[in-house]
């Protein structure tokens, strides 16, 4: 089979649209070339899809996995607690994950893809999640309280920014070249303690990378009757530059997050980051109060079947090996016995 690699210099990926080019247009002109070479040549491999890599799909894949299994787990009644998976949201963290490999990140409720891209370790977090041996945390923390070499989450909305400053803060004093990587829901931007920690952040100049994934909800409240002005506006209020992706292609937004990354750690900058992005699942678990017809628009959204279409036998092959993948895992933590707290010790 001949790989031609194609250049996308004319080309305007359907997930990057500047303003005022038809949503299909780039779609279609890519389609046509495709068509045309693929003609003459087989498959065609363009430098879109070379970008995003094998273990970048990996890792897509195997936090979906992981998201379906949990939820499979708690409809058969097999967990306790709750869960806030991030169905939909994957491609975040995924996409930042190579930028960030020694900083420290604040991770949320919803919490565990942010994990995962940092740690592939899908068996240890559903041992925590579980209760059962070989727990990130013993099984204490569950799904939303996690601590491990930098990285700690907490399900307490808003509580991780003022904390992350201080570590942002002690970076910068410290001499490091590490930065801080907050995550936090739009919902989140209702929280007093946010705005204390901009506020310092820019006072202070600190490193901080405020990620905030913007799915248009918090829990059951849309974002449109409970965010007055908008996240942009809250950021520049405290002299902090904003940064807006609104699609879903990772290769894309890992080439623009690059300078934003380099400049919160090289000039000491804070930096807010907001995904325009969905959630597909419920808020928890079988919690989603969205009507059917608003659920099918955000379905649409889901970066999934967009990926299996553009990658094609690739996405294919890799899905299939993290699905068997993740249910190895679950069977075999499953099989574990209890966590132990004297682990702790
Ligand atoms: C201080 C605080 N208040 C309320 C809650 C309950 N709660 C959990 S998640 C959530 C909604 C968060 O919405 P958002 O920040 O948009 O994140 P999303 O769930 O959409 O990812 C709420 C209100 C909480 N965990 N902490
Ligand atoms: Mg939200």
């Amino acid at each position: 089979m001949v790989v031609v690699e194609v250049e996308q210099v004319s080309m305007v990926s359907p997930f990057r649209r500047p303003f005022g080019i038809p949503r299909d247009a780039g779609e279609k002109a890519e389609n046509g070339l495709r068509a045309a070479l693929s003609s003459v040549t087989g498959r065609v491999t363009s430098r879109w899809e070379a970008a995003v890599t094998d273990a970048d799909l990996a890792l897509l894949l195997m936090i979906r996995h992981f998201e379906l299994a949990l939820l499979d787990l708690f409809a058969a009644g097999k967990l306790n607690g709750t869960t806030h998976t991030c169905l939909g949201q994957e491609y975040v963290p995924v996409a930042l994950a190579p930028l960030i490999p020694d900083d420290f990140v604040f991770s949320n409720h919803r919490g565990h893809g942010h994990y995962l891209a940092r740690f592939d370790d899908p068996a240890g977090l559903l041992a925590e999640i579980m209760g059962r041996e070989g727990a990130v945390c013993a099984g204490v923390g569950g799904s939303q309280h996690i601590y491990r070499d930098g990285f700690l989450s907490t399900g307490v909305q808003g509580q991780s920014l003022p904390v992350a400053v201080g570590v942002a803060l002690h970076h910068q004093r410290s001499g490091q070249r590490r930065i801080a990587v907050a995550f936090t829901g739009d919902g989140t931007w209702g929280e007093g303690a946010v705005y204390e920690a901009l506020n310092m952040a820019g006072l202070w100049q600190v490193p901080l990378l405020v990620v905030v994934e913007n799915n248009g909800i918090a829990q059951s409240t849309p974002t449109s009757v409970q965010l007055s002005g908008s996240i942009e506006g809250r950021a520049h209020a405290f002299g902090i530059d904003h940064h807006r992706f609104d699609g879903n292609d990772i290769s894309a937004i890992r080439d623009d997050l690059t300078s934003i990354v380099d400049k919160v750690r090289h000039d000491s900058a804070p930096a807010v980051v907001e995904f325009d992005t969905v959630r597909i699942g419920p808020h928890s678990k079988g919690d989603d109060t969205r009507d059917p017809a608003e659920l099918e628009l955000v379905r649409a959204r889901d970066w999934y079947p967009q990926y299996a279409d553009r990658f094609g036998e690739r996405f294919a092959a890799i899905d299939a090996e993290q699905r068997a993948r993740i249910a190895r895992t679950v069977e075999e933590v499953e099989s574990r016995p209890p966590s132990r707290w004297e682990a702790l010790a």
